[in-house]
């Protein structure tokens, strides 16, 4: 009724993930629809997440959003796409339920607060999509599995849809126009091999100047070497990744997220004109790794670098000390990465 002036609230948390064989190309750019399939490693929400409270009341006048204190602008297409969703979901729970209360028809507050530095290029539209959408989800009392409202966090950010899942999480590309079955898929649940660690190195260059979203349209367009990527190697690998997390096989996820990333940033130099995400700072983290694998004479660590020139390190508990030991001691000492140890190295973050 009308003078019911009752504010109704949901918070939730999401984690950002890091993946492994990388997202690079829409299809269609209005609902994030990727070139090829995906698959991401959930990093542990008590190290990097993003917390989000939504709650909506007759009483408010706007929908609003605030990302560490700050208004963001919620009229983005992006972030339409997703509310529309999701009180369209509303408003059928409401059609069934005529006691419920009628929340579709309320203006939302969303407030959202990062626990890591939001510009530092770590995935963080990829958690802040995935915890808004669950947020306004929970508020609603929807009846959605994670892999359903990966359908809508993708059209947040394509990259979002892999954060409403713990563990190791592969997003389908796909087959259909309306983007129905491009969804995100648990591959093995974090327990499944809970020994895996992820090092977050941030390097202490400035921030990238070619957005993702950008970036990936203009490979798209000019990359020869991107349309083998995404026709010949991505679902080859795919099947690979998915196999060696099944089997817990390191040296075959080391093997395979390396190369994933180094041909993902090929595809970038063969991008025209070219894009760098990657630096001379970025380069001293892989010659490290290599360092650390040839001296143990097996694969104990693993690189991967997105949008930017922070590196991701992967390896498992048991070479804690040699790998993020040996990187905690020299990334304070190696130009260019954080001095600050407490900011340049993320310890190794458990998964959920
Ligand atoms: C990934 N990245 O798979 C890849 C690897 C960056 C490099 O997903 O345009 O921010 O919002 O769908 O998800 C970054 O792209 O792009 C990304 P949009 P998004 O994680």
């Amino acid at each position: 009724e009308s003078n019911n002036q009752e504010v109704y609230r949901a918070s939730t948390y999401a984690p950002v993930n890091i993946a492994v064989i990388k997202y690079w190309g829409k299809r269609n750019t209005t609902l994030n629809l990727p070139t090829n399939s995906s698959l991401s490693v959930t990093l542990s929400q008590d190290d990097l997440r993003t917390h989000t409270t939504a709650s909506c009341s007759s009483s408010f006048t706007d929908d609003t959003l605030s990302l560490n204190g700050s208004p963001q602008d919620i009229a983005g297409a992006r972030t339409q796409a997703c509310l529309r969703e999701l009180r369209q979901l509303r408003k059928d729970v409401e059609a069934q339920d005529p006691q419920a209360p009628k929340l579709a028809s309320m203006k939302l507050q969303i407030v959202s607060e990062n626990n890591f530095p939001t510009a530092a290029g770590l995935a963080s539209s990829a958690a802040g999509f995935a915890a808004l959408v669950r947020a306004v989800a929970d508020l609603y009392h929807l009846p959605a599995s994670p892999t359903d409202l990966s359908r809508i966090a993708r059209q947040g950010s394509g990259s979002a849809c892999r954060s409403l899942m713990g563990g190791y999480v592969a997003w389908e590309k796909g087959k259909q126009d309306d983007g129905s079955d491009s969804l995100a898929c648990e591959v093995a649940p974090a327990n499944h091999w809970p020994e895996m660690r992820a090092l977050v190195l941030v390097a202490s260059a400035e921030k990238k100047d070619v957005s993702s979203t950008a970036g990936m349209q203009q490979t798209v367009a000019t990359s020869t070497l991107f349309e083998h990527r995404a026709k010949e190697v991505v679902p080859k690998r795919m099947r690979a990744m998915e196999k060696a997390i099944h089997d817990r096989d390191f040296a075959a996820f080391a093997t395979l997220t390396m190369k994933d990333s180094n041909n993902f940033h090929a595809c970038n130099l063969d991008t025209d004109p070219p894009i760098f995400y990657m630096n001379d700072v970025s380069r001293s983290a892989v010659r490290m790794c290599e360092a650390i694998n040839f001296s143990h004479d097996k694969l104990v660590c693993a690189y991967t670098f997105d949008a930017g020139p922070n590196a991701v390190i992967y390896y498992l508990d048991e070479h804690e000390n040699e790998v993020a030991g040996t990187f905690k001691g020299l990334v304070g000492g190696v130009k260019g990465w954080e001095g600050k140890r407490g900011q340049a190295v993320k310890d190794g973050a458990k998964l959920p």
